[in-house]
């Protein structure tokens, strides 16, 4: 099948939007900086990545006649939320497993941003004392069972949506959404700057740009600081992806790049060169972006055009993937 005989369930207004980020492009003084703003493009509570990926699993939803979505994130998950409005759009449960990823020492870290907004749509939050780690999850799988064991029927959705068969289509479309505001805007991306974590948004991109066969390169900016486990699984997705949208070929392995060196230690826990970040775009471009996801790819975006790794005739576009949400949990960091 191609990617255009896959279902979509609209969630978002359309592509989102692309534009100049002309201060920011000075300040660098190297290349030209853009953004693809997944956090403004859809009307369900503040949108993000996971919204562009729902769109095409909630077909499968609807066929399986599932009463309940089921999933799991971090306290601060912006996937859970994601997955509560759109419970809510389409008038299911959601019973959400919110578990420890972070410690993090704010006192409202799990009643504030994200978990609050799914609380307010209605879904059916539960706490976890478990830590971080974006494989498959004992706890999910529990509420899973237990929804089962009510008489529900359940739907089950990974952590990022990332392990799910369809969790890569999302942004495999968002490849061909890019070519597509390419020849509208008169201008070639040869750098697409993109976060990754659980790795779905990021190998999307992958299998979706392979198609294009052009001189473009996909950074991944790791912020799990779990490489190994996320390097294993962008590679795998990716090539899932690409085989589901008949790509015909295997991916290289030079196709699949995910740079470390601006998560810091922990997952979720800004470092200085992400505070850093969120204060160069909020004050250079009023663009607001996260403590646990944007802000650690951006500093990585900073460092590889300020330090001529990326070349000043390139131009960049910087995934804006959402979240800012949680940046009520961290009011610590300023
Ligand atoms: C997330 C993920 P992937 O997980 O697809 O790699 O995306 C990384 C990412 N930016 C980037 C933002 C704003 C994100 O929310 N968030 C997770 C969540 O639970 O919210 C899946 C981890």
């Amino acid at each position: 099948m191609a990617l255009s005989d896959f279902e979509r369930y609209p969630l978002t207004f359309g592509p989102s939007p692309v534009h100049r980020l002309d201060r920011l492009t000075a300040h660098l003084g190297g290349a030209t900086i853009w953004a693809k703003r997944e956090d403004v493009s859809s009307g369900l509570a503040f949108g993000g990545n996971k919204t562009r990926k729902l769109e095409y699993i909630v077909p499968d939803i609807l066929a399986c006649g599932a009463d309940t979505l089921v999933s799991i994130g971090g306290y601060q998950s912006n996937h859970t939320r994601q997955v509560a409005a759109v419970a809510a759009k389409l008038g299911l449960r959601a019973r959400l497993v919110q578990e420890k990823w972070v410690d993090w020492p704010d006192a409202v870290n799990d009643k504030v941003g994200n978990i609050l907004l799914s609380r307010l749509m209605g879904a059916e939050v539960t706490l976890h004392p478990a830590g971080f780690d974006i494989g498959i999850r004992s706890s999910w799988q529990e509420a899973i069972s237990e929804v089962e064991d009510a008489g529900g029927v359940p739907y089950a959705i990974p952590a990022g949506a990332s392990e799910h068969k369809y969790g890569g289509l999302g942004f495999a479309n968002w490849a061909y959404e890019v070519q597509q505001q390419e020849e509208e805007l008169g201008v070639f991306f040869d750098t697409i700057v993109v976060c990754t974590v659980t790795g779905s948004t990021h190998a999307g991109m992958v299998a979706g740009f392979a198609g294009q066969d052009q001189p473009r390169q996909v950074l991944g900016i790791d912020a799990s600081a779990t490489i190994e486990k996320t390097r294993e699984q962008v590679a795998r997705i990716a090539r899932n992806t690409a085989e589901l949208i008949s790509l015909g070929r295997d991916l290289r392995d030079d196709e699949i790049t995910v740079l470390e060196g601006w998560a810091g230690d922990l997952y979720g826990v800004p470092v200085e060169s992400t505070v850093e970040a969120m204060r160069t775009s909020a004050q250079l471009e009023g663009m607001i972006i996260d403590p646990v996801y944007e802000g650690k790819s951006m500093a990585g975006l900073i460092d590889l055009v300020s330090s001529g790794r990326i070349g000043r005739e390139s131009n960049v576009l910087y995934a804006h993937l959402g979240g800012q949400p949680a940046l009520n949990a961290y009011s610590g960091i300023l």
